[in-house]
């Protein structure tokens, strides 16, 4: 029997924090694709259950649109049950409009009184929606039966102790030694799987797609494939797009088209699909400005998104101004005899420079 975990798809996320309308609203509808692509890879699998491990949806407010299209795939897929826990960040609102529609069998909700198990032959998926009443004592009144197969599903924060004012915190130490074999858990946007106990492991699925760029690298689900007990889980990828933070590390050896050969080295392994945060770090001299506009444009014609953070420092070579007999060597000199730190040094130098050379200075 094979089921899939997911978690955190945050459908109809605004999407807008880097993007334009149009872009945003081409990511917006891109995270409906992937969960579609997700349920169709099911159907292809004979995949029995998908359990969404809370955060389906991104906020209360979802369009008309993006309901119909999830409850089209849990309506058009009968063979495949739907195992939702709700998150933090899903409302009511949702499952009150599912439960209205009639003929929906397959979608299997969890309460947050007491833990819900339902039985896929030896294979049993128990979980709950984790509230501020029951975090405490959710241990406590989880029994499994040793001889089965046991997923348990939760969305929170793992951690070892208990915070009193955490609502949301999944205490794992509560839960070693109760015959979990896979915790199946939600909140966390990066896949993470880690030992639960001597039987058992936990496993965040991680997004299905990165929405910011504190979601970085491969996003997807866990396929568990459950044969005469034993589970093997493995991470499928599924993002339509990634996201990358890409450091470029310049010296001062280098002007604007070497920074420029640099920064596409750096991302020649990179889909054009896909969507890049260049940081630029290290030291330029004093002649060098990094262009981040230019650099941008330069590069941009290769990826759907792509922006720039300028985080060098100029170095600034003392030695060469010492017997400079110019305005600029005169200011080199004054500047070194002042009393301030190294960075406000070089800053006040590179702005003194270009008013110098009559450059445009933002400061
Ligand atoms: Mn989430």
């Amino acid at each position: 029997m094979k089921i899939i975990h997911c978690a955190d798809l945050h459908l109809d996320s605004k999407m807008e924090s880097n993007l334009d309308r149009e872009a945003a609203g081409m990511r917006r509808d891109e995270l409906l694709d992937t969960f579609e692509r997700m349920v169709a890879y099911a159907a292809e699998q004979d995949v029995r259950v998908i359990l969404i491990a809370g955060d389906l949806f991104d906020k209360p407010n979802v369009r008309k649109t993006a309901k119909t299209r999830v409850i089209e795939q849990i309506k058009g897929h009968p063979q495949i049950d739907f195992c939702y826990i709700r998150g933090n960040h899903d409302q009511l609102d949702f499952v009150e409009e599912l439960s209205e529609q009639e003929n929906i069998t397959n979608l299997k909700l969890f309460g947050t009184d007491e833990w819900t198990s339902y039985d896929y032959g030896d294979v049993v998926i128990t979980g709950m929606e984790l509230v501020k009443e029951n975090s405490q004592t959710l241990g406590m009144n989880l029994v499994l039966d040793q001889n089965r197969v046991n997923i348990v599903a939760l969305h929170g924060q793992e951690s070892d102790y208990q915070g009193n004012d955490r609502t949301e915190v999944v205490n794992l130490s509560m839960l070693r030694g109760k015959y979990i074999d896979y915790l199946a858990l939600g909140h966390i946007h990066s896949y993470k799987k880690e030992r639960l106990d001597d039987r058992g492991v936990y496993c965040y699925s991680g997004c299905l797609e990165g929405r910011g760029f504190d979601e970085c690298g491969e996003k997807g689900f866990v396929l568990l494939d459950i044969t005469e007990g034993k589970i093997h889980t493995e991470f499928v990828p599924i993002a339509k797009r990634m996201l990358h933070e890409v450091k470029v590390e310049v010296d001062p050896t280098m002007d604007m088209a070497a920074i420029i050969r640099a920064a596409k080295e750096c991302v020649k392994d990179i889909s054009s699909e896909d969507l890049i945060k260049i940081i630029v770090t290290g030291e330029t001299n004093i002649d060098t400005d990094i262009d981040c506009e230019r650099l941008r444009r330069s590069l941009d014609q290769d990826f759907f998104f792509i922006k720039i953070y300028d985080r060098t420092s100029v170095q600034i070579d003392y030695e060469s101004f010492r017997n400079d007999k110019s305005l600029k060597g005169e200011f080199v000199r004054l500047m070194e005899r002042q009393h301030m730190s190294e960075d406000e040094r070089a800053a006040i130098i590179e702005l003194g420079m270009k008013a110098i050379m009559g450059e445009d200075i933002e400061v």
